[in-house]
């Protein structure tokens, strides 16, 4: 559009032109205004249309690929993806290194604005250039983060060009880590999807933007007024001092953040608390949100406006129960992945529709998975009314790796961007910090469990911290635990044999949770997993039939529902999902790489089960007595 502007336009001319509907050249790029999740500032264009791929071959850093101009060796893809979706091998699950690249001219060219690269999920590491020049890198998937691009590398009126080298190889240290199964196929709880898994954002800060944001309603009592803080840090882009001020409104409630001078290239905190009488609760049945908003103005200019919604509801434990607005829960839910047949990972929101709409229809009141959801899924689940389990992907990393000081400081990394990236969410009720570490825990997952939990509520007091673990009798009552809020249970009774066989019959599940709660009666304790494989017809007693997955769930479900003390259970999972080469499941008749406990097949269909489930999840009153 820029190159199509007279220089005489006068500035204010240009602002309005930025604002307006795409112009061509900006529609050609692909690039529109806004995000695909409603929540956050009004500054991100989201980086669309026409994408360029090629995998590595080990040839990307020898040939430069980072520096090329011309298309040649790059064919054209779309954002979000992955690389290896539908390519079930070995390799593929192992990971290797592709290329993305997006050309592209600024949506807005005015020399005064900065302007950021935005990365929703990136798996696994990146390293990223702008027009030839490094810019930076980042590890880890399923949370954003993001890169300034520098003034002296990008074009203002040209194509620019944004080059990500995406290199998903995974190490034992990463989370999820790599490994080996007992049979020498790559270990893994899920496809090793590699790409682009969720968007790519241009932010466009006009001298300040917002780093971070925070509305954290309190509750005292279901029927007390609310006391909601507002926190927004703010960061200064420009050479010279400016008068910034925050100001805002909560259901219509007006919110003053004051106003200060903040110095050049510098942060600062603007925070203040709002009271909110006679609120209107957030809860699964009636998941009320108010509309929140912010603006930011430098000087007399207004430069920046942040959205989202926010529910007043309170999230704790007492009595050994979890409560939600003070009442007792029992929730009954499901975990799940963000995968589809054809796209992998880098689902659209079609997909997480119907996600959502599926827990809902079978009753779920909770869904859980073992990364940060998308954010829409979250707007989803707040909406809803589906609460979330959220878990950053520490998932069954040895004791060995934890054990590095820097394997601790990149899963403290984690939880924190988690926590920084979704606390506004009403539905999210608690902040995992891993699955299945070891059962028998010792003094490296003491000291990485106490420091995550210290971390999270130094963060967030206002969520409890929870943990899944593998449930084992020979685990005994584990002191490591103490500073754990809740605990998940992964209960497979009657399905895997467990180390020497000791959950290999399922009569044994009732008196197993009855000594987990002995070990810990002031905790929250949840069946985090149970779940059977299920791929055919045939004889009740016979692993992976239908009918033995409808008689796994009944037995499960009335045994959990016999345990008054418990707060919820969660079934795995939702649908099935692609994990890893020559997966069994436990299953003797396995359809490798799906996990088929799902209660959906990967094509959507549903199984016999999922009438069992709905119908017990009905009869179970999920939200207790006050
Ligand atoms: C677990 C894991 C989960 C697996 C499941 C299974 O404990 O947490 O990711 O899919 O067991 O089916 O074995």
């Amino acid at each position: 559009m820029h190159r199509l502007l007279a220089p005489t336009l006068t500035l204010a001319l240009l602002a309005a032109a930025a604002f307006a509907a795409p112009a061509p050249a900006l529609a050609a790029d692909g690039i529109t205004r806004g995000t695909v999740y409603k929540d956050g500032p009004d500054n991100r264009y989201l980086l669309g249309g026409e994408w360029l791929f090629r995998l590595d071959n080990g040839q990307g850093r020898k040939q430069r690929f980072q520096r090329q101009t011309t298309t040649d060796g790059w064919t054209k893809t779309a954002v979000p993806n992955t690389w290896n979706a539908g390519d079930n091998s070995v390799a593929s699950m192992q990971g290797t290194v592709g290329w993305y690249r997006k050309d592209f001219r600024l949506p807005d060219r005015r020399a005064r604005m900065n302007w950021l690269a935005r990365f929703e999920s990136v798996n696994y590491r990146a390293q990223v250039w702008l027009n030839g020049r490094p810019i930076g890198r980042n590890t880890g998937a399923y949370l954003p983060w993001d890169l300034r691009l520098p003034r002296s590398a990008l074009k203002r009126g040209e194509t620019n060009r944004l080059v990500v080298r995406v290199d998903n190889r995974r190490l034992r240290t990463d989370f999820p880590p790599s490994g080996l199964t007992g049979s020498g196929d790559p270990a893994g709880g899920w496809w090793n999807y590699g790409g682009l898994l969720r968007e790519v954002y241009l932010q466009r800060v006009d001298r300040v933007d917002i780093t971070s944001l925070v509305v954290r309603p309190e509750l005292s009592c279901a029927t007390c007024d609310a006391s909601v803080l507002a926190r927004v840090v703010v960061r200064n882009y420009g050479d010279a001092t400016a008068r910034v001020r925050v100001g805002g409104s909560f259901g219509g409630r007006a919110i003053n953040l004051g106003s200060r001078r903040v110095g050049a290239r510098d942060f600062e905190r603007f925070q203040t608390r709002i009271r909110v009488p006679r609120p209107r609760l957030w809860s699964p049945v009636s998941p009320y949100l108010y509309g929140v908003r912010f603006t930011v103005r430098a000087g007399n200019r207004r430069v920046l406006g942040y959205t989202l919604k926010s529910g007043i509801r309170s999230i704790k434990v007492a009595d050994g129960k979890l409560t939600l607005n003070g009442r007792a829960l029992n929730l009954r839910g499901v975990g799940l992945h963000e995968d589809d047949p054809q796209r992998g990972f880098a689902i659209d929101r079609a997909r997480r529709e119907q996600i959502a709409a599926q827990a809902k229809e079978l009753g779920a009141t909770v869904i859980r998975s073992h990364y940060p959801l998308h954010p829409e899924m979250h707007e989803l689940a707040d909406r809803m009314g589906l609460l979330v389990w959220s878990e950053i992907p520490v998932y069954a990393i040895k004791t060995q790796y934890l054990k590095r000081e820097t394997v601790r400081k990149l899963a403290a990394r984690e939880l924190e961007s988690n926590i920084l990236a979704n606390q506004n969410h009403a539905s999210i009720m608690l902040w995992s910090i891993g699955n299945e570490l070891s059962a028998r825990p010792g003094p490296v997952q003491s000291f990485y469990i106490e420091h995550a939990v210290r971390q999270a509520k130094a963060l967030d007091p206002s969520r409890p911290v929870g943990l899944a673990v593998a449930g084992y009798p020979s685990a005994g009552c584990r002191p490591q635990y103490a500073t754990l809020d809740v605990i998940g249970i992964n209960e497979y009774f009657g399905w895997y044999p467990g180390p020497n066989g000791q959950i290999a019959d399922r009569d044994a599940l009732s008196g197993y949770l009855d000594s987990v709660r002995a070990c810990y009666p002031h905790k929250a304790i949840f069946v985090s997993e149970f779940g059977a494989e299920a791929n055919r017809d045939g004889p009740l007693e016979e692993k992976g039939t239908f009918q033995y997955q409808q008689d796994f769930v009944n037995y499960h479900l009335a045994v959990h529902g016999s345990k008054p003390w418990l707060s919820g259970s969660v079934y795995w999972a939702l649908q099935e999902f692609r994990v890893r080469p020559n997966w069994d499941g436990g299953n003797p008749r396995p359809n490798p790489p799906v996990h088929e406990k799902g209660l959906l097949r990967f094509d959507g269909s549903k199984k016999p089960a999922w009438f069992d489930v709905q119908r017990l999840f009905a009869a179970t009153p999920q939200l207790g007595a006050q």
